[in-house]
């Protein structure tokens, strides 16, 4: 039984503040999700967003709000009638009336799932039926600052000698898209596993630009055009070769299953949250599997406990390229759970024993990194 909800917004500094084709970032924004019940047992989730409505149309403000002001109110009314479902599949229809949002969902929906884990004293892995005991991690380097061509060198050449099993590099369009990308093939040879993700900064009015990526011998190319613009990245994955990869575009299963209808791409990063939790998570990677796209796990700069749930989804089988889960160090001076994640040469190991997320949290750290901070209380 749910005895109460705590909702903190934290905010953690990155190490290095990291540049994207729409702007920088340079702190984890996150709403943090505890649920507790009448045990005393908590489980938790993450809310990872930014303050401005860049990435996606989700602001921390928005979450809050939508949290605070319609989520709450329908979680409370449903315990009021006894109508909560024990199963965390279906927790999230409760928010059917809320349209959208499905960052603030997912994060929510996320904090049921870890608590059912918890009271069921199993990891979240073994509720899912994740079965890979370690996953491969690739490393995502932001656009160096002032476009320091060693800088990119040093930061792939870190990169490569800490393991990881593919560098992907932020693109901006024009003005730091070919260029490195020739340097780095040059320099380091074409066996290289490599891609580009330019965060929505290209249009179909680009095609010609598009077309020289082709050149590079690729993995993919992350959602190189607008996040709803399914059509025209369907008709630049006819003009290239190189597999299309859709973040932005993909907030849903529906979304999904639009994309492969028309082919608009080759592979999905599944970002836990953006397509709206967990369970929809799990139906779009089986659904990949089946209509041969392929899949992996992103990230969103998220703490530790969102990349625990990362791991735990990108243990599944389905899961086929290498994710984002680059670590808590390549983040963070000092991560909020212990231990921290620390791939070691590009495999990170999932817990197989633990309960809930596998790890401790750091609740000291947790409440001096708080901003605000507000308990429901439920009947
Ligand atoms: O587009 O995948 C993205 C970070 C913030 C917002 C969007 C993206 C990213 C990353 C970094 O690429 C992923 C990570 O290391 O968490
Ligand atoms: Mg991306």
């Amino acid at each position: 039984m749910l005895n109460k909800v705590i909702l903190r917004e934290v905010r953690l500094p990155l190490i290095e503040p990291f540049h994207m084709s729409f702007g920088v970032q340079t702190h984890n924004e996150s709403i943090l999700v505890e649920f507790v019940d009448h045990e005393g047992l908590s489980g938790w989730g993450e809310i990872p967003l930014t303050f401005d409505p860049s990435y996606c149309y989700e602001t921390t403000a928005t979450a809050w709000h939508i949290l605070n002001d319609f989520m709450l109110p329908l979680l409370e009314k449903k315990i009021r009638e006894r109508k909560l479902k024990d199963d965390p599949k279906k927790f999230q229809e409760i928010f059917h009336p809320v349209r959208g949002h499905p960052i603030t969902k997912g994060g929510f929906g996320m904090a049921y799932w870890v608590l059912k884990a918890e009271q069921q004293n199993r990891s979240l892995g073994s509720l899912i039926g994740s079965k890979k005991t370690k996953v491969p991690v690739g490393i995502s380097l932001g656009i160096p600052e002032n476009q320091e061509m060693n800088q990119l060198f040093q930061e792939v050449s870190n990169s490569l000698d800490a393991g990881y099993k593919r560098i992907k590099i932020k693109i901006k369009p024009y003005n730091w898209d070919i260029e490195p990308l020739h340097a780095l093939r040059t320099e380091i040879g074409d066996s290289l596993p490599l891609m580009v993700d330019a965060n929505a900064g290209y249009t179909i009015e680009d095609l010609d630009q598009l077309k020289k990526l082709d050149e590079f011998n690729l993995m993919m190319i992350e959602q190189p055009l607008a996040y709803n613009d399914l059509v025209n990245h369907s008709r630049l994955q006819k003009e290239l070769h190189t597999p299309i990869c859709l973040d932005e575009s993909i907030t849903s299963f529906a979304d999904t299953k639009r994309a492969n209808h028309i082919k608009s791409c080759k592979c999905i990063n599944i970002k836990v949250t953006r397509v709206g939790g967990i369970a929809d998570a799990i139906k779009i990677a089986k659904y990949c599997f089946k209509n041969d796209i392929g899949c992996w796990g992103g990230g969103m700069l998220e703490t530790g406990i969102g990349g625990m749930v990362n791991l735990f989804l990108e243990a599944q089988e389905e899961y086929n390229y290498p994710s984002d889960s680059s670590g808590s160090s390549t983040l963070f001076l000092q991560d909020i759970i212990d231990p921290p994640i620390e791939p070691i040469s590009g495999m990170v190991k999932i817990p197989q024993n633990g309960v809930g997320l596998g790890v401790d949290l750091d609740i000291n750290r947790i409440e001096t990194i708080t901003a605000k901070k507000k308990l429901f209380k439920l009947k």
